[in-house]
């Protein structure tokens, strides 16, 4: 997120928020007392994801209702522009969306990628999980069924011609392909000790159409394991599909490693091979099954929440030194 992003979300979020974004020790989180799911969320707006999610919790719903609970409000709000319909445009000028969850005790998971007009993806990835026999659906076939299944939409008639206007018009190959980005990702550990996760986005602006972010591949933006812990990303997705990221990260968590260490070395990991090295953009939050939570950023200083017995914070992570 960008000095300026960080400028507008602060514009819009409650002070107390405000006043937690400013310190961000990485501490170890306790393990949870039977008062409440242990949650970890990317960005300042991931403290309202962590909040809804406490909140539908408190009020009887499982992780997983949770977990789309949390996320819808930041696919309604279209925070920091990155996330829902109100997300950034693609090469085309519209929002095609990405999201997936993920259920840890029956190994479930749903994703819908590029798909279009549909106000909730995040839904539409659970309703994928429960209510289909697959796993991943994307484009037009993604909108087909969330639309049979009666979810929320928005008038697309307008598409076909931005898609046209989009190929006939002249396409500047110079123009800059980086136009922001952001990702609502929310992991939780309940207070029977499982593990469940959920993301969504709007994905890279300017995109080309039909480009499907790490988000709803799965172990590329979101990965986690009921035995072991869940991991999730933000940042360029093609720099995180690339390496599997939040697979490994678990897999670290599976040797021993503290979600803050595997966090890391995923960053160092990544940095060492890749022509772009610590450029690369990529941000990972992690949770395991102790309630630990950990968090780390390639190039930037990299804000995130974390909720636990009802309270919730802002903290923040510098960019991995250099080793
Ligand atoms: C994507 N990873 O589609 C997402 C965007 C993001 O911070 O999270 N940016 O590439």
């Amino acid at each position: 997120m960008s000095s300026a992003k960080l400028l507008l979300f602060a514009l819009a979020a409650p002070a107390s928020l405000l006043a937690s974004c400013a310190s961000a020790p990485m501490q170890d989180t306790p393990a949870p007392a039977a008062s409440g799911p242990v949650m970890i969320a990317t960005w300042p707006f991931g403290k309202l994801a962590v909040d809804a999610a406490a909140e539908k919790v408190a009020e009887g719903g499982s992780g997983l209702d949770g977990i789309e609970e949390g996320i819808r409000l930041i696919e309604t709000l279209g925070s920091d522009g990155s996330v829902g319909l109100a997300g950034r445009p693609n090469a085309a000028g519209y929002p095609q969306l990405d999201a997936y969850i993920m259920e840890g005790p029956t190994r479930g998971a749903g994703s819908v990628g590029g798909m279009e007009g549909i106000v909730h993806p995040i839904t539409a990835a659970r309703r994928v999980m429960d209510s289909s026999r697959h796993v991943m659906l994307v484009g037009e076939g993604a909108r087909w069924f969330a639309l049979e299944q009666g979810l929320e939409t928005v008038d697309v008639s307008d598409l076909d011609a931005k898609k046209a206007a989009w190929v006939e018009r002249e396409r500047d190959p110079a123009e800059p392909a980086e136009k922001g980005h952001d990702t609502i990702t929310l992991l939780m550990l309940d207070d029977n000790g499982d593990l469940y996760g959920g993301c969504s986005t709007s994905g890279a602006g300017g995109k080309l159409p039909g480009r499907v972010g790490d988000s709803p591949v799965l172990g590329a933006g979101l990965f986690l394991d009921n035995e072991v812990g869940a991991a999730g990303a933000t940042g360029v997705g093609e720099n995180v599909m690339r390496y599997s990221a939040t697979t490994v990260i678990v897999e670290m968590m599976r040797q021993g490693m503290h979600p803050q260490e595997a966090c890391e070395a995923m960053v160092h990991r990544i940095a060492a091979v890749d022509p772009l090295g610590y450029e690369l953009d990529v941000c990972f939050i992690a949770l395991d099954k102790q309630g630990r939570t950990g968090a780390a950023a390639s190039n930037q200083r990299f804000p995130f929440a974390v909720g636990e017995k009802g309270a919730s914070e802002v903290r923040s992570v510098d960019a991995v030194s250099r080793r």
